[in-house]
């Protein structure tokens, strides 16, 4: 009966730390996450259009909090969580929408499926 009552007492002691140890980690893995800013060069954006699809492009890249473009300096300023996304990943994020994106070229097929305003091509 002793012995059963000293595992039990074991267990309760075993759980406990292992908690503690992840709470741990899970507070250091929040104190690494960094809210980190850049600006990438969206050259090729020409409209209001252009502006919503390269903001809410950005804004569905996981770990985004703002997405600001500025269709006057034509860059795109956004805050991300530093554990989550990445430059590449925002660059990559215009690409696919159809834009080019500091020294990533635009997608292609994307760019084909702009509406005719947002064509800087057509305009040169
Ligand atoms: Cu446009």
């Amino acid at each position: 009966m002793k012995r059963i009552f000293l595992m039990f007492v074991a267990a309760i002691l075993t759980v406990g730390v292992v908690t503690a140890q992840l709470k741990q980690s899970a507070e250091a893995a929040k104190a690494d996450t960094k809210v980190l800013k850049t600006t990438i060069k969206v050259p090729t954006i020409v409209c209001g259009s252009c502006v919503t699809t390269v903001t809410n492009a950005l804004k569905k890249v996981d770990g985004v909090k703002t997405a600001k473009v500025d269709l006057k300096k034509k860059t795109a300023t956004v805050t991300y969580a530093s554990t989550k996304a990445t430059v590449d990943k925002l660059e990559k994020a215009i690409a696919d929408a159809g834009y080019d994106a500091n020294d990533v070229k635009r997608n292609p097929e994307a760019y084909e499926k702009l509406d005719a305003c947002c064509k800087t091509d057509e305009k040169k």
